[in-house]
């Protein structure tokens, strides 16, 4: 059994202790932690966790095997490092870091430290859809990949979320996903803001296409849509040479009534993607019987970093701009 210690108790952190107690074979949640008192209590009612003050406590206690970080993005940089000093396994919630130097310092500390401990939260490439795709594309019977036409719709969001969150927290999926799919790396990047929506403030431009080139030359779109009203609807085509595969979605009836039909949208990421949590933490779990991480890396996280900084850049300048990564993929990631 392994014993995991949680941080962060929210939204996502407590979807991930329900599914820890509830459904993973293998782990249970002993401890927990959160900045606000009341969100570690109700985490604590749901697993039975000790409750510990600081992360850094959390992390050092002698019950705690392996770490969950699900802490706000800008919170991940001092447990990584923390719990790669204590020789800890993580799995860290996207992104690894909310700057591409810390996710470098997690990089580099993880290659130093010499063993593979962290693996990040990018449930997508354990979605059976995207899983489905890449079969596909592996199979070689459509040629090569030319583009993809991706949307990533969100019903709505908080007042504190802007422009540059549709980047770091929202694209960052695809950023991730969409490289994978097509085993590639990303050149080069722009952003196209359209007509601002009604439901939108002055501190979010939404939504926005943003554009990726490979360096093979694929060329791929994004519709980011974070206050589409409608649901939670993501999607995936990719074109190719000698056909175009295009995502299935969730299996839903199309049902008929008053002369319409209609089959339901999910209206958020943990229904739409309950499998692929379930799956990558599965994984995660068993892999750790192993010793081994074979999920997304810390330099997985690096790479969606540099690639977001990127992005953000095009939405200011409305340019083209490189994707820059500062170091080569050092020998350990290899
Ligand atoms: P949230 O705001 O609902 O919860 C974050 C929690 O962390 C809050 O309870 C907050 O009090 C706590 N917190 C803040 N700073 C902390 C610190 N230093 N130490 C301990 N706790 C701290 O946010 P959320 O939606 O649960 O997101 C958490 C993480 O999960 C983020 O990294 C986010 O990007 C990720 N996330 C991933 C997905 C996905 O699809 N993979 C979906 C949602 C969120
Ligand atoms: C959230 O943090 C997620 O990761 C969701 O998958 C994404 O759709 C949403 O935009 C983010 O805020």
């Amino acid at each position: 059994m392994l014993n995991i210690g949680v941080i962060g108790c929210g939204g996502m952190g407590r979807d991930h202790i329900e599914r820890l107690t509830s459904k993973i074979q293998g782990a249970k949640v002993v401890a927990v932690t959160d900045v606000v008192e009341e969100n570690a209590k109700k985490a604590a009612e749901i697993c039975g966790g000790k409750i510990y003050a600081t992360g850094k406590e959390l992390i050092q206690a002698p019950e705690v095997e392996a770490v969950f970080i699900v802490s706000p993005g800008f919170a991940h940089v001092e447990p990584l490092l923390e719990a790669i000093k204590a020789g800890k396994r993580v799995f860290c919630e996207k992104p690894l870091c909310t700057t591409a130097e810390d996710c470098l310092k997690v990089v580099k500390a993880e290659a130093e430290a010499g063993k593979h401990l962290i693996q990040l939260g990018f449930m997508r490439r354990y979605d059976k859809g995207y899983i489905q795709v890449k079969e596909a594309l592996q199979s070689g019977a459509y040629g090569e990949p030319l583009m993809l036409h991706c949307t990533h719709r969100n019903p709505e969001v908080g007042t504190n979320y802007d422009t540059p969150m549709a980047v770091y927290d929202t694209a960052i999926h695809e950023i991730d996903t969409l490289h994978w799919l097509v085993d590639d790396e990303y050149e080069s990047v722009q952003v196209i803001l359209p007509r601002v929506t009604k439901y939108s403030h002055s501190a979010l431009k939404d939504p926005q296409i943003m554009l990726m080139r490979t360096k093979k030359g694929v060329c791929i779109d994004v519709e980011v849509f974070v206050n589409c009203k409608f649901g939670y609807d993501i999607n995936c085509e990719v074109v190719c040479e000698d056909g175009a595969i295009k995502m299935a979605q969730p299996p839903y009836p199309s049902i008929r009534k008053n002369a319409a039909a209609a089959s339901a949208i999910d209206t958020d990421c943990f229904v739409r993607f309950k499998d692929a949590y379930d799956t990558e933490v599965q994984n995660w779990v068993d892999c750790a019987a192993e010793g081994v991480i074979n999920g997304p890396t810390a330099w997985d996280g690096y790479l969606a970093a540099v690639t977001a900084d990127a992005l953000v850049k095009a939405q200011e300048s409305g340019q083209i701009e490189k994707v820059v990564t500062a170091v080569e993929k050092p020998e350990f990631y290899k």
